[in-house]
């Protein structure tokens, strides 16, 4: 069975950035939802038994056109949401450090380069979506961004998603209206770069 990831936060601690009401809507709610429908798909596809990234990258298997639909939606969803809310905290903003900000540094041209391409992807993805950071085995970073519940494990290239912003309306409409781009850029102050450069290690390494 899918489980949501436990909050090591309470809903209101990302403010003023993310709002309390927001956080609460989006994890009890969306997230929820998402994780529901996945579990009973997968149950459906004889696929609940299967970690969620082998699942994703292997979409192809669920030969019901309707579930393999239901699975790449609501396990999107679900996996896409657990990383979210596991990138970002009270304590988070400022940079990455380590061996993920000097390949930031030699790979993309430096952290306010990154953080600009990032926020242009996610400013500029047409309608619902995400903006994503990903690695592959080799420590290869790359900047995307998908429609829908979409991530990088779905296109089968060998990249795991190590950040990712959440650009549906239900992740900023409530604060920032439709100003995406003020929301993207309050995203990067409650950013914990630790919890990302972990996700790093574990794509190189896992
Ligand atoms: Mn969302």
């Amino acid at each position: 069975m899918f489980q949501q990831i436990q909050l090591p936060y309470a809903y209101n601690e990302l403010e003023p950035h993310i709002d309390a009401l927001t956080m609460e809507t989006h994890y009890t709610k969306h997230h929820a939802a998402y994780t529901r429908n996945l579990n009973e798909a997968a149950e459906k596809a004889g696929v609940q038994d299967q970690p969620i990234e082998a699942l994703l990258s292997s979409l192809d298997q669920v030969k019901d056109e309707a579930l393999r639909k239901a699975i790449r939606n609501n396990g999107g969803g679900f996996y896409n949401h657990n990383l979210y809310f596991g990138v970002i905290g009270p304590k988070g903003g400022g940079k990455p450090e380590g061996r993920l900000a000097r390949e930031i540094d030699s790979q993309l041209g430096g952290f306010e380069a990154m953080k600009a391409e990032l926020s242009r992807l996610g400013a500029g993805q047409f309608g619902s979506g995400w903006a994503w950071l990903s690695s592959d085995r080799e420590g290869k970073l790359v900047l995307s961004a998908t429609p829908n519940q979409d991530n990088p494990l779905m296109e089968g290239k060998g990249f795991v998603p190590i950040l990712g912003i959440d650009v549906w309306e239900h992740a900023y409409y409530l604060k920032y209206r439709n100003l995406r781009a003020d929301y993207i850029k309050a995203f990067f102050e409650v950013i914990d770069w630790q919890a990302v450069s972990a996700n790093y290690e574990s794509a190189i390494g896992g």
